[in-house]
């Protein structure tokens, strides 16, 4: 057996003598890619960029987008249908990137390589991190095995958290209340700093703010959570195995009338469902007058500057996390999402030559290592970051530290490539980031959120529907999608005319189930269990 493997190894190991270019002198290979580039940066005289030309023997030829994701994905699509397409794809997820849809269809084309055996031969490190995280590998692999593409696999704790309320805490004690841990703790505080006029200002104007994007700034799913599992995306969950919609249950019901009651107190703002990211940041942000009882967000900065002189930031540190709010019948949930965006940034094309996969698929594998996750994300030692220094201490601090971050300078964007090289940022890297023990202090703010983050972390619902994990099958994935958004938007503006008066929970109530029922929500449910069952096989 021994000698089998010996012989195995050494066999391989003449293909790669074959293979590989064999001194530093021969040409460089070309290597035509395709990456998004923000002003900030050129990605042809980028340092990183520059690294990776010299450690490869490569050179790049770049095609490049805006960040525009209309833009840039119209860019990608018109290169891929001209057959004008470039070896490889670097793409950002929230800008462009691969669907798991598109992965299918272009895989079957021919027109996008399965990574498998690349992977399997040189990128180890790519290799033993689909083997340490199971979920990475249900992202990267399609049903049937194969690897079209590779996602960034991100995770940030305090991201998958992110449905939280920050409380005024300097409210609290200047009142004298105690922090809120029932849904009628929480009212009560509401109505007790709008009717003591907390901010001074002879106005009943203090109110819980939100918004309307991601980034868990819309309050209701936190509110809902002491009622019923509201993960801020599907309204779906899982009952012995069977995907159900919550948004038609009793709980979800009383939920909405618990959330009507803060609405016509007048501590739930109005503007809570219309503000975009500069109207909920102007409210946090007022000069006249503190605003926010509390604010719901993935952090504080959404709606409070914290980064900044002193007199930029004075409400940073007036707001503190509190836990998932505990309902009359004792749910207490959060909502969890993982920040990996299903689909695939790094692809390779059929125009990729043998060598050009090659060298590819090691520039991928080298930003799973700590140098080239560093080199990549952050910039140049020295310039960018450092190592720790005697006694600092790590954002886990459990852990060892490993590297200190500078404050962004723009005149060092080109050292790096950012979000681009964002393919392995795990819990363990994002962990060992030196931060200052003291959270309200831009130093501190990463320890500060994660600190919060713990407060939430367990509270998923055990009946959670991991949506993202799902394969979507390409015969029904238009009229899925088409399903989703027409569901989706009827259950938030039902949502919205409950809580805001418009329509009444005593007797509209049963219309608005039924109208779900017309959208054809039992179709959407079997399209879901299917692809969920697929999961389980
Ligand atoms: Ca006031």
């Amino acid at each position: 057996m021994k000698k089998v493997l010996f012989v195995f190894f050494l066999s391989v190991l003449t293909m790669l003598l074959v293979i590989m270019p064999t001194s530093a002198q021969s040409e460089p290979i070309a290597i035509n890619i395709f990456s998004p580039q923000p002003a900030s940066r050129d990605l042809a005289t980028n340092a990183f960029s520059l690294s990776l030309e010299k450690m490869f023997n490569v050179k790049f030829n770049w095609t490049t987008t805006t960040y525009d994701n209309t833009d840039a994905s119209e860019k990608r699509n018109l290169a891929l249908a001209s057959g004008d397409y470039p070896d490889v794809f670097m793409l950002v997820p929230w800008v462009d990137q691969f669907s798991q849809i598109d992965l299918l269809k272009y895989g079957q084309q021919g027109v996008i390589l399965p990574l498998n055996d690349l992977i399997n031969q040189y990128a180890p490190n790519v290799k033993a991190a689909l083997e340490k995280f199971p979920d990475f590998k249900a992202f990267a692999t399609t049903p049937d095995g194969k690897i079209w593409g590779i996602p960034q696999f991100i995770q940030c704790y305090h991201c998958s958290y992110a449905n939280k309320m920050w409380v005024n805490s300097k409210w609290l004690k200047k009142l004298n209340i105690a922090t809120p841990v029932t849904t009628e703790d929480f009212k009560n505080m509401l109505i007790a700093f709008r009717e003591k006029d907390a901010n001074g200002d002879g106005q009943p104007d203090e109110v819980l703010g939100g918004a309307t994007m991601d980034y868990g700034t819309r309050p209701i799913p936190y509110l809902m959570n002491a009622f019923a599992y509201d993960d801020d995306r599907t309204f779906l969950v899982l009952n012995n195995g069977k995907v159900e919609t919550v948004a038609t249950t009793q709980a979800w019901k009383d939920g909405l009338t618990y959330i009507k009651s803060l609405y016509d107190a007048g501590v739930l703002d109005q503007t809570a469902f219309t503000n975009n990211a500069d109207a909920y940041s102007s409210e946090g942000n007022n000069a006249n007058a503190e605003m926010l009882s509390a604010g719901a967000g993935m952090h504080p900065h959404i709606f409070v500057n914290c980064f900044g002189a002193a007199d930029t930031t004075p409400y940073c540190y007036d707001y503190d996390a509190i836990p998932p709010l505990t309902g009359p019948d004792g749910t207490q949930f959060a909502s969890y999402l993982p920040n990996t965006v299903p689909g695939a940034d790094f692809v390779l094309t059929n125009k990729a030559s043998q060598e050009v996969q090659i060298a590819a698929i090691k520039i991928l594998d080298y930003m799973f290592t700590f140098d080239g996750h560093m080199a990549g994300i952050q910039g140049i030692k020295g310039i960018n970051w450092r190592d720790p220094e005697p006694g600092e201490v790590a954002n886990n601090t459990s852990v060892k530290p490993l590297y200190k971050l500078f404050q962004n300078d723009p005149a060092t964007a080109n050292n790096l490539w950012g979000e681009l090289a964002q393919y392995l940022d795990d819990v363990a890297i994002r962990d060992a980031q030196v931060q200052s023990p003291d959270i309200y202090t831009q130093d501190g703010y990463e320890h500060r959120l994660l600190l919060a983050t713990d407060l939430y972390n367990g509270h998923e619902s055990p009946n959670l529907f991991p949506f993202w994990l799902l394969w979507p099958d390409p015969t029904v994935a238009d009229e899925q999608a088409l399903l989703k958004q027409n569901i989706n938007d009827y259950i938030n503006s039902n949502t919205l005319a409950f809580v805001t008066g418009t329509k009444s929970l005593d007797t509209d109530w049963d219309s608005y189930v039924k109208g779900l029922d017309d959208l054809n929500l039992a179709r959407y449910l079997e399209i879901n269990q299917k692809a969920y069952d697929a999961l389980k096989k």
